[in-house]
């Protein structure tokens, strides 16, 4: 499918605000301006994006612990996400929940998650509440390749099956988990077990933004129209550590860096629409340009605002019934 040119300049704004705030984050962590623990999505853009931008608000998401990506994808605000993982009250979730536990219901962003194969049981449920009540809406998982091996994760395959439900599955394989390579844990493609639970399934490079929009279509299309659910293995890399922190003695030295020069879904959206002059290169760097500045408010203002005080200890953070 033939994307206009706003669709462009909308796909590389949103990549480009997810690199632009995983790099800052990485840099305030270092600094010791974050609290908690952040595991960043940097290299990876190509998939929430793609993924994401055939979604509307009727539509639902659940993240992994590795969340900012999808979350900055679905909608999220920018101020109210570097908020939340300052642990500020300008947060999206007035700074209780932080990097592992940012959610926009609003959005259909329903969470990231620090339980690793949580997501996809949850988005089992907002599909079949969209199928029960004929919303239209379809819901993703995005899971990663360690998180695809969970039990949870296979039971919710089972299910979205046996109830044909409007629900993708992403398995985001960046190489590892935690320190174990993906090549022995999920050893190659997982289309075949997407058909072994009835279900197809899809390989696609990470990398490449216009592959992985083309095949988000198609899923999200089939989910839509009631042919039920399906999986998509993305083949995509992690540039830094499994956490903030991680010293990476399990990857090659200088991998990271080949494949950033090699790969980078950025530079290869580029080259793409410029060389087909689909667009142009002052356009792509006033972009840049405008998210860097974004970028910069949105710490200043987390670095100013509050953190939350002592009364408002236990507000948003139990739900009633
Ligand atoms: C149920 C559960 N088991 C173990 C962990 C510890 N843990 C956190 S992240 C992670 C690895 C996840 O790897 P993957 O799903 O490939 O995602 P990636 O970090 O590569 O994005 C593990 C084992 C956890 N958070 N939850």
């Amino acid at each position: 499918m033939q994307l206009s040119r706003d669709d462009l300049l909308k796909a590389y704004r949103d990549m480009r605000v997810i690199r632009e705030f995983e790099e800052r984050v990485h840099e305030e962590f270092a600094a010791g301006g974050i609290p908690g623990f952040v595991h960043l999505y940097a290299g990876e853009e190509a998939s929430a994006v793609g993924f994401c931008m055939n979604l509307t608000d009727v539509d639902h998401i659940a993240s992994t612990h590795r969340g900012h990506g999808h979350s900055l994808a679905k909608g999220c605000d920018v101020k109210g996400m570097m908020g939340e993982i300052f642990g500020r009250q300008n947060g999206l979730c007035a700074g209780k929940g932080g990097s592992m536990h940012i959610a926009d219901l609003e959005l259909g962003m329903m969470g990231a998650n620090g339980i690793v194969g949580g997501g996809p049981p949850l988005i089992c449920g907002a599909a079949l509440t969209a199928k029960t009540l004929k919303t239209g809406g379809v819901a993703i998982a995005f899971v990663g390749d360690g998180g695809s091996n969970q039990g949870t994760t296979l039971e919710s395959y089972n299910l979205a099956k046996v109830w044909n439900l409007p629900a993708i599955f992403v398995v985001e394989d960046n190489g590892y988990a935690e320190a174990t390579a993906s090549a022995w844990s999920v050893g190659g493609s997982q289309v075949k077990r997407a058909e072994a639970f009835g279900m197809p399934g899809y390989q696609v490079d990470g990398h490449d933004f216009f592959a992985v929009h083309e095949v988000a279509r198609e899923v999200v299309d089939r989910a839509r129209n009631g042919d039920g659910p399906s999986l998509v293995h993305v083949n995509l890399y992690r540039y830094y550590g499994h956490f903030e922190g991680d010293a990476t003695t399990y990857r090659a030295a200088g991998e990271s860096d080949k494949v950033r020069a090699e790969r980078d879904c950025m530079d290869i959206f580029r080259r793409r629409v410029t060389e087909a002059a689909l667009l142009d290169k002052k356009q792509l760097d006033a972009i840049d340009r405008e998210v860097e500045s974004l970028i910069d408010d949105s710490v200043a203002e987390a670095k100013a605002a509050p953190v939350p005080t002592a009364e408002q200890l236990l507000t948003d953070v139990y739900v009633s019934y």
